[in-house]
């Protein structure tokens, strides 16, 4: 497999032509992203970094994927989501050497520095799939954005549950305002609800956001709804898709297939951020999904067939949460299906349970009635 790997990439890079089902894809990290400590007890370290790039070595696909180091944004990058009193606030807390942003939320004397390079690898993202002729790019940085609304806390959360700026929300308006970019979707499928990235584009209808996650009421940071559909300009652009505990691979490929995929062929956005957490693993220790790695070699083909439709040029991959095995896994599994790999599946495909499947059936039929059919015509 690594062999074959480094020979596809060998032989495209000599004819600069690719498969039409094969990405050309890059990667951007750097060891400034272990800077940010969060103790010896919290599952959101530096180690989860650390066995992302020691899987992705031994599998060979360091090998064949370029990798580049980040840079940090810019405060104006960061005020088109944050506003400057939140960004002074951080900074001050580690100055004054505070612990906490907040009880979930630790903080070292690096952390500012290290969650600008966050924004900043993230925005450069999106300038190597932009600029660089890249299909994909996987940005594996820490810490983590999507509960991090404008001013911190987002939709009343008690806390910004290991985030610090909402590097994807920074890097789609960096899309839309910088680069000319007329529309972006986010696909998120963090097992959390990213309630900082909804809150930011509530009502902004060039960023369409769909999001799969364990249903709020059993869940951090318990919204999520499916009523919350977006307004004014946003309205119908917000998309959430909650699943109850133990939903298994089976539930989420049709999810993928029957919702996520079809709203994202309809809207045809110019650039897809995925917001690419990997706690809906059934190992991850802190949720309750069922997720195998099946289910993210699912997303990478979906990404596949979206590229082979054009209706989308670039796809950039921002690093959210994953705390267990699911985490290196999942990287790699998206990484090497994107790249043109077959038989690289770790695991057995999960089944979900008669009672789960008739409540995600539900919850299906609840979106395709309150968001599909008002607002997407399917
Ligand atoms: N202290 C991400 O995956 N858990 N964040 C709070 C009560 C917070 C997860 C539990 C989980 C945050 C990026
Ligand atoms: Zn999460």
């Amino acid at each position: 497999m690594v062999l074959e790997g480094y020979l596809k990439f060998k032989r495209q890079k000599v004819t600069w032509c690719f498969g039409l089902d094969e990405l050309k894809c890059c990667m951007i990290y750097g060891s400034v992203f272990l800077g940010h400590d969060t103790g010896p007890f919290h599952p959101e370290n530096p180690q989860r970094l650390i066995k992302t790039i020691r899987l992705l070595e031994e599998k060979g696909a360091i090998r064949w994927t370029k990798v580049e180091e980040p840079v940090k944004a810019s405060l104006d990058d960061l005020t088109l989501v944050h506003e400057e009193d939140y960004i002074n606030h951080v900074e001050e807390a580690v100055a004054k050497g505070q612990k906490y942003l907040d009880p979930d939320t630790p903080i070292s004397k690096d952390s500012f520095d290290v969650a600008l390079f966050a924004a900043g690898a993230a925005i450069l993202g999106c300038k190597k799939v932009l600029h660089e002729g890249f299909d994909a790019c996987f940005v594996l940085q820490r810490p983590p954005g999507h509960h991090a609304g404008r001013r911190g806390r987002a939709l009343g959360a008690p806390t910004q549950g290991f985030c610090i700026f909402n590097n994807v929300a920074i890097a789609a308006m960096y899309l839309l305002e910088k680069c000319n970019v007329g529309s972006t979707a986010i696909f998120d499928f963090d097992c959390h609800h990213g309630n900082g990235t909804q809150e930011i584009f509530y009502s902004d209808g060039r960023v369409l956001y769909i999001s799969t996650h364990q249903d709020g009421r059993t869940a951090y940071p318990g919204t999520g709804f499916i009523d919350e559909v977006g307004d004014g300009d946003g309205e119908g652009f917000n998309i959430n898709i909650p699943l109850p505990p133990f939903t298994g691979d089976d539930v989420y490929e049709e999810v993928l297939r029957s919702i996520v995929e079809k709203v994202l062929a309809e809207s045809r956005p110019s650039v897809l951020l995925f917001s690419a957490g990997f706690d809906a693993h059934k190992d991850d220790p802190i949720t309750s999904l069922n997720l195998s790695t099946k289910s993210f070699v699912e997303i990478a083909e979906m990404t596949k067939r979206l590229r082979q439709s054009g209706c989308t040029k670039g796809f950039i991959f921002i690093l959210e949460g994953g705390y267990g095995v699911g985490l290196p896994e999942g990287v790699y599994s998206i990484l090497a299906t994107l790249m043109g790999s077959h038989s690289l599946v770790i695991d057995e495909k999960t089944f979900s349970t008669s009672a789960v499947k008739d409540r995600c059936v539900k919850v299906m039929n609840e979106v395709s009635e309150k968001v599909l059919r008002p607002y997407w015509g399917l």
